[in-house]
C-alpha cells in the first residue's frame, strides 16, 4: 500500500490536483493514501509563523526548523515511519529509474483493499516536504535525516510543483492505477523505448488536414509496426536527446 504524506503551506491546492486524472481513480481505488499537511498549523505563535530572515544576511526569509520537525513527528506518530523526502532544487534529479524505484518498494508491500487500515511504518510511506521562500532552515532536514530531491535544472517557487511530479510519476507505475498495465512500459524511457523517447501515436481520422497516418500502421503487421516504432523512437532520441542513447550505448 502506498501512502504520501506532502507537507505543504497550501494544502487546497496540492488536495485539488490529487482528486483528478490517474491520481483521483489511484486514490479512489485505494491503491494510493494521500495525506496532506499544512505545516503552518504545528506554528506555536500567534501569527502562525513560519518563516524568518536569514542569519549572515541577504535577501528572502527561510523556513524556520520547528514547525516542520513538529509536523513530521506528528504524522510519523498517526501514520509511522516514511521514507522522508525534502523537495529542493540542490536535491538528486529525479528520473524514471527512481520512480521505478519507489514503486517498486510500494509493491512489495502487501496491497491492501480501501476498507483496511494502513499498515504503520510500512516501507512504501513516502513523506515529500514542499518549501517556499529562500529554503528550509538547515537543521531542520539535518535532524530528520531527509533526502533531498529536485525535479530538473530550474527554480520553481516551491516544492508543491515538484512533490505532485514525483507522486504522480510513481503512482502510475502501482499496478491497478492505469487501464493497460502495458501504458507504463510502453512510454518514454521505458523498457519497449529502450530507454530512449516514445515512438508518435495516430488515431482516426485517417486524413487529418491531408495528412495520412504512415501505412505501416494500417498494414496488420505486427513485427513491422513494431520497427517502425522502434526505428522512430531511436531517431527521435538521436535527434532531441542523444544523451539518452549515450547513457545506454556509451560506445555508440
Ligand atoms: Cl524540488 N523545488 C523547487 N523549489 N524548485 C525546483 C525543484 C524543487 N526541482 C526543480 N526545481
Amino acid at each position: 500500500m502506498a501512502l504520501f504524506s506532502i507537507l505543504t503551506l497550501f494544502p487546497d491546492v496540492v488536495e485539488a490536483y490529487l482528486d483528478v486524472g490517474v491520481l483521483g481513480i489511484a486514490r479512489a481505488r485505494g491503491i494510493v493514501q494521500a495525506n496532506v499537511v499544512d505545516f503552518r498549523d504545528f506554528s506555536r505563535d500567534r501569527h502562525r509563523t513560519v518563516d524568518d530572515r536569514p542569519f549572515g544576511g541577504g535577501p528572502g526569509m527561510v523556513l524556520k526548523p520547528e514547525p516542520i520537525v513538529e509536523a513530521v513527528e506528528w504524522i510519523e506518530q498517526h501514520h509511522g515511519p516514511h521514507r522522508r523526502i525534502a523537495m529542493t532544487p540542490d536535491g538528486q534529479p529525479f528520473d524514471q529509474k527512481m520512480a521505478e524505484g519507489f514503486a517498486a518498494a510500494m509493491i512489495a508491500d502487501p496491497p491492501v483493499t480501501t476498507d483496511l487500515p494502513l499498515r504503520p511504518g510500512s516501507p512504501s510511506s513516502v513523506l515529500l516536504l514542499c518549501g517556499r521562500y529562500e529554503g528550509f532552515d538547515e537543521r531542520a532536514l539535518q535532524v530528520l535525516d531527509f533526502e533531498r530531491l529536485s525535479i530538473g535544472d530550474y527554480v520553481l517557487a516551491g516544492g508543491e510543483l515538484a512533490a505532485l511530479v514525483i507522486v504522480e510519476a510513481i503512482a502510475r507505475l502501482l499496478p491497478g492505477t492505469l487501464g493497460d498495465s502495458r501504458s507504463a512500459i510502453e512510454d518514454s524511457f521505458g523498457d519497449s523505448a529502450d530507454g530512449g523517447l516514445d515512438h508518435p501515436h495516430f488515431t482516426r481520422p485517417r486524413v487529418f488536414r491531408g495528412i495520412e497516418v504512415p501505412d505501416v500502421l494500417l498494414s496488420g503487421d505486427h513485427a513491422r509496426i513494431h520497427d517502425w516504432r522502434k526505428q522512430q523512437s531511436e531517431t527521435r532520441t538521436k535527434a532531441v536527446r542523444p544523451d539518452l542513447t549515450q547513457r545506454l550505448h556509451p560506445k555508440g
